[in-house]
């Protein structure tokens, strides 16, 4: 018999990525989507299914992590073999803006699935994931961090999640749930949020290519994160579930990149190389050579001259805006994943590169549909921070 998954945060970058993943493996996929005033079902609106054909595998449910009666109503009509709590206030930045909500969401909202799942008598049934992070590690006690480094969170998300992390441990020890937390360091992929910084830099690198945008404006250059793909990610998440006993894995990498690099990588998978200088809130990069034939294979050659032509005039591309620095930082992630390669049988099938190259060509083709729009004389919004 198939399982039945439920999925918070369905409409997000991992929640789409795991919902595919679940399907193909022809389980019965339940998500939580949240009333929007506008559709926010973009991510999955590839598998969705009319609500009146018989024999769906994929159904959403309204809901929302701050109403515990909303969660637990819904995991008593899904009775799930498997949640995966993938809902929450992402955004580190955001976090410092609206704290209490992030602590209700990402914190609290965590314990109303461990409890609902305890009132619902599914202790022995649900199978519990936690999207646990290496925002956990924050000011780091140890590099590469692996499930013994200490924690010590810098933002109201990363407190939040340090909640989320240690109440899901307590629920194993105290009830005998099969429940886990997968400490993820970032990972990326072309649906992406655009407000994160790779995706940032992948649609702002595709748009000065093809003449939308002026330049680019960044935060912090400085810090380095181990980025992987999601695309493996939420593979590791289903594995640390099918295990016997449950128990928390980093899931990484193992490979640390400054934002800097990832900018000079980006556009020069286009093409375009950068060089940067100046020092902090001065640093400037600037587009100092163009290689064509890469260009004209990854971006056309329609748009060459006008970039030459741009380059000439003014080569600054890219500015730092204090703005989007954070009141705490954390400056260096890079995890060390051994347990989860061992014990799981997980590696990553991306690297860096592979993922830089899945970003580009998505978002170049994005936004050459953009330019098609405009051409025929419609009106298209900028949609970046
Ligand atoms: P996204 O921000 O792309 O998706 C978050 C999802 O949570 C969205 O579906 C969002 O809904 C939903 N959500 C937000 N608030 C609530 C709420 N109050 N109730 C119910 N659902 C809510 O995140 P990712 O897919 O990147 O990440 C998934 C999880 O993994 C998150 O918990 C994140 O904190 C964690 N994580 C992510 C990492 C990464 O690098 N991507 C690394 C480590 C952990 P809506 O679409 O309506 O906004
Ligand atoms: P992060 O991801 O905070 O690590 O959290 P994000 O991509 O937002 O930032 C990474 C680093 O880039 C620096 N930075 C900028 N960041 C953004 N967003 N915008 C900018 O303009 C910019 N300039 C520099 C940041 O200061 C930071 O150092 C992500 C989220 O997915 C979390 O939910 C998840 O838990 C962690 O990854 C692991």
């Amino acid at each position: 018999m198939s399982k039945t998954a439920l999925i918070t945060g369905v409409t997000g970058q991992d929640g789409a990525y795991l919902a595919e993943f679940l399907l193909k493996k022809n389980y019965m996929v339940h998500g939580i989507k949240r009333r929007s005033s506008l559709f926010n079902t973009q991510r999955v609106d590839h598998l969705y299914q009319d609500p009146h054909v018989d024999k769906r595998d994929f159904i959403l449910h309204y809901g929302d992590l701050t109403d515990s009666m909303n969660v637990t109503r819904v995991i008593q009509e899904c009775q799930p073999d498997e949640i995966y709590n993938l809902g929450a206030m992402s955004h580190v930045k955001v976090s410092f803006d609206t704290p209490e909500y992030t602590a209700n969401a990402d914190g609290i909202g965590t314990l109303r699935i461990l409890e609902a799942v305890r009132l619902l008598g599914l202790t022995q049934k649900t199978r519990i994931y936690q999207a646990s992070t290496s925002e956990l590690f924050g000011l780091v006690q140890e590099v590469p961090q692996t499930e013994k480094t200490p924690f010590y969170p810098r933002s109201p998300y990363g407190v939040a999640k340090l909640y989320a992390y240690w109440i899901t441990v307590n629920y194993r020890e105290a009830y005998g749930i099969h429940a886990s937390n997968g400490i993820l360091f970032n990972h990326e992929s072309p649906i992406r949020g655009e407000t994160f910084v790779t995706r940032k830099i992948s649609r702002a690198m595709a748009r000065i290519a093809l003449g939308m945008q002026d330049c680019l404006f960044m935060g912090n250059l400085s810090s380095r994160r181990d980025w992987g793909h999601a695309k493996d990610y939420v593979r590791a998440m289903y594995l640390i579930l099918q295990q016997e006993k449950p128990d928390d894995y980093v899931i990484a990498t193992g490979v640390t990149t400054s934002i800097r690099e990832f900018i000079l990588k980006t556009f020069g998978a286009a093409g375009m190389e950068i060089s940067f200088s100046g020092e902090k809130e001065d640093e400037k990069g600037r587009i100092v050579n163009v290689d064509d034939a890469l260009f004209n294979e990854k971006v056309g050659k329609d748009f060459i001259g006008a970039i030459k032509a741009r380059i000439k005039k003014n080569p600054v591309m890219v500015k730092v805006d204090r703005n989007y620095y954070r009141p705490t930082e954390v400056d260096l992630l890079i995890g060390d994943s051994t347990k989860a390669r061992t014990k799981l049988g997980w590696n990553p099938k991306y690297d860096l590169n592979g993922l830089i190259e899945d970003m580009i060509n998505s978002d170049i083709h994005l936004m050459k549909k953009e330019t098609h729009i405009r051409n025929g004389g419609f009106r298209t919004f900028n949609y970046f921070e």
